[in-house]
């Protein structure tokens, strides 16, 4: 299920090192907005924070291919595949949408990349009962990489999964690391008594796996839920990807922030990236703030957790029990913690739970107040470009918690087919 178009740009059979990699993304940068340079050629000035030393970067790719900058230019919009199948297209009325096109006789093959996190690791459990979980891949976000990349690590082994493990960027691609433990504690999945990992990742080339992983099988889906930084790169060094995956459907952005008042956390942390997927031309779904907090973690529904039998839903249940009291003890009205990440998974396995806009949205890099902005174009002018996202918009919040339960209670094992 791919785009179904070759990807403009050279591809050359030649390794790029991560040092180039970032070289290009600040080409990408530097060009859109080179009329205002004061000296072309210098990117440093458009940048909120100054480039970190390269080296101090972790994601690279031996297997990376290098293509032009041209590949993810802003202008070069393919229309995703999915939306030619929707009479909705760049309208602003939402609409409900069973697509087929999501729907598949086989469980979907996705890559989950994340940064546990507590809704990261629900995730995980519920991608593990309803999807092919091939890989998983971690990157720095709400804790430092090492952190989530061994609490991805953690649920891996609580589920009994043989999926590999492997870690990525320690940092976005242009600003410096800044992370979430006011939500999710130091260790990033704070509140239940866990494990060690049963080891070290796989490798520490999520860039390079996701790559290879996508080159060898066409119509896989990504599903971050996490900054941007690993799928940027990936899509980036590689940019044939963008034909061959199945889509993107990503947890971040929506009509208010979280972070700021205008940024959710995960774009706000590397605009840069999520601009560079907003604008990779496949097909794309966001399960954003709008969405997110409808889908709660009410003190009903964590009990719902706990009577499940067996030690993964007693720390399950710790997880949300925590993950919740931060959200309620940050917030004037909310009763739960929103339980964000699932939903990306979800809007690929359940899409019937599911209202959505199609809309035309891009990342606003820039700005003291609005760095990670996603800019959803609600005009209902002829001018606005083609839609490029799904944006969803509403959840049935009790049949998608039944959905959770039901995966705890499998303790990840594949979900049989309907
Ligand atoms: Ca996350």
């Amino acid at each position: 299920m791919g785009a179904g178009s070759g990807v403009p740009g050279s591809v050359t059979a030649e390794g790029v090192a991560a040092t180039e990699v970032v070289a290009c993304v600040v080409d990408v940068i530097d060009d859109e907005t080179a009329s205002s340079l004061p000296t072309p050629g210098l990117p440093t000035p458009l940048l909120a924070a100054p480039l970190l030393p390269l080296s101090s970067l972790h994601a690279t790719s031996s297997n990376a291919h290098h293509g032009t900058a041209s590949s993810l230019r802003a202008g070069d919009r393919r229309r995703p595949a999915i939306l030619l199948d929707s009479a909705a297209h760049n309208t602003p009325a939402s609409v409900t949408v069973a697509s087929s096109a999501y729907m598949s006789p086989t469980p979907l093959p996705i890559i989950l990349d994340c940064d546990p996190g507590h809704d990261d690791a629900i995730a995980i459990v519920v991608a593990a009962h309803h999807t092919n979980l091939l890989g998983i891949t971690t990157v720095a976000g709400n804790a430092p990489l090492d952190a989530t990349t061994s609490n991805a690590i953690i649920v891996r082994d609580l589920l009994g999964l043989e999926c590999p493990v492997h870690s990525g960027a320690n940092r976005p691609l242009t600003r410096p690391a800044r992370h979430a433990g006011y939500v999710h504690g130091e260790s990033g999945m704070d509140g239940a008594d866990l494990p060690p990992p049963s080891g070290p990742p796989a490798s520490h080339d999520a860039v390079g796996y996701i790559i290879e992983a996508c080159r060898a099988r066409e119509g896989i889906w990504l599903v971050p839920t996490g900054p941007l930084t690993n799928i940027a790169l990936a899509l980036r060094a590689a940019p044939d990807l963008a034909g061959r995956l199945g889509g993107i459907s990503l947890m971040g952005g929506g009509t208010f922030g979280n972070r700021t008042a205008a940024a959710e956390f995960n774009l706000w942390c590397d605009p840069e990236a999520a601009d560079m997927v907003f604008t990779y031309g496949g097909p794309l779904i966001m399960s954003g703030l709008d969405l997110t907090h409808q889908f709660q973690a009410l003190p009903q529904r964590i009990e719902a957790v706990r009577a499940l039998p067996g030690h993964l839903a007693a720390v399950l249940a710790d997880l949300f029990d925590f993950f919740s009291s931060t959200y309620r003890a940050r917030h004037h009205h909310i009763a739960g913690a929103p339980v964000h990440d699932p939903c990306a998974v979800m809007a690929l396995t359940h899409p019937h739970l599911f209202t959505r806009r199609l809309a035309h949205v891009e990342i606003e890099t820039r700005g003291r107040l609005t760095a990670g902005m996603t800019v959803i174009d609600q005009r209902d002018l002829k001018e606005v470009p083609d839609a490029n996202c799904d944006v969803l918009t509403g959840i049935d919040a009790d049949a998608a918690w039944d959905v959770v339960v039901a995966a705890i209670a499998s303790g990840g094992a594949p979900s049989a087919l309907p």
